[in-house]
């Protein structure tokens, strides 16, 4: 049998932390070894990379896509694009079964027609964040997000319409899946710096893949 830790780390939940937000705890730990598999050879073809934003700083958090288009942000602006930067090629495809685990968590949350064309993923080292900011480079803000976080856990920062809103902290471990859409749709968020581990095994390094649909 497996140890009581273990046991309790698989345990799954339901949460409802705001409007429109879901919170699946641990809906994608059996599938955490596929996970990181998929983003090993995702990233043997588009490599994680910092990149500028628009006002030439350097994200402390490094990314990478897969998908018909990718998230990219230089000094031109932030957008999608179906060319890798780094590799002048096409991302790598979205994996059929990266797809199906955010289907079925959409579907969960009462989205049944959510067909992601992008995966986003970010990797936190120790001390990378994400300042807050809305997610608007897609062009239907109908459709939701989900994100799946994976590794080291980090303090979510939910806030409201406008950055000067109050936030709320949410607590995002690994194998945790948060959906959000409609009125959550543009609430600005943002990602507290990664703490390192605290024991020997722990993951030195913090994933997070967002499903969207950009066009
Ligand atoms: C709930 N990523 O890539 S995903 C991003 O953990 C991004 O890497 C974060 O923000 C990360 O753009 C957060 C979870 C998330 C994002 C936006 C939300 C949850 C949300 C907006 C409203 C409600
Ligand atoms: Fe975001």
């Amino acid at each position: 049998m497996r140890d009581l830790f273990e046991a309790e780390a698989m345990a799954m939940s339901i949460e409802h932390p705001a409007p429109d937000v879901l919170l699946l705890r641990n809906f994608a730990t059996s599938f955490r070894e596929q996970l990181f598999d998929a983003v090993a050879q995702i990233q043997s073809v588009s490599p994680f990379r910092q990149m500028q934003t628009p006002g030439g700083y350097q994200m402390s958090v490094a990314i990478t896509n897969c998908g018909d288009y990718g998230w990219v942000t230089d000094h031109q602006g932030y957008r999608y694009s179906a060319i890798d930067p780094l590799t002048q090629q096409s991302w790598p495809l979205m994996p059929p079964c990266l797809k199906q685990l955010a289907t079925d968590s959409a579907a969960q949350a009462g989205y049944s027609d959510f067909e992601p064309d992008v995966c986003l993923i970010n990797r936190y080292e120790i001390g990378a964040r994400m300042s807050l900011h809305q997610d608007k480079d897609e062009t239907d803000f109908s459709q939701p997000i989900v994100s799946i976080s994976l590794g080291l856990p980090a303090v979510f920062q939910l806030g409201g319409m406008q950055r000067s809103d109050s936030t709320q902290r949410i607590l995002l471990s690994d194998g945790d899946v948060l959906v959000w859409g409609r009125s959550a749709r543009l609430r600005f968020h943002g990602v507290l710096p990664v703490k390192a581990g605290r024991l020997p095994d722990d993951p030195t390094c913090r994933l997070n893949l967002t499903f969207r649909k950009a066009k």
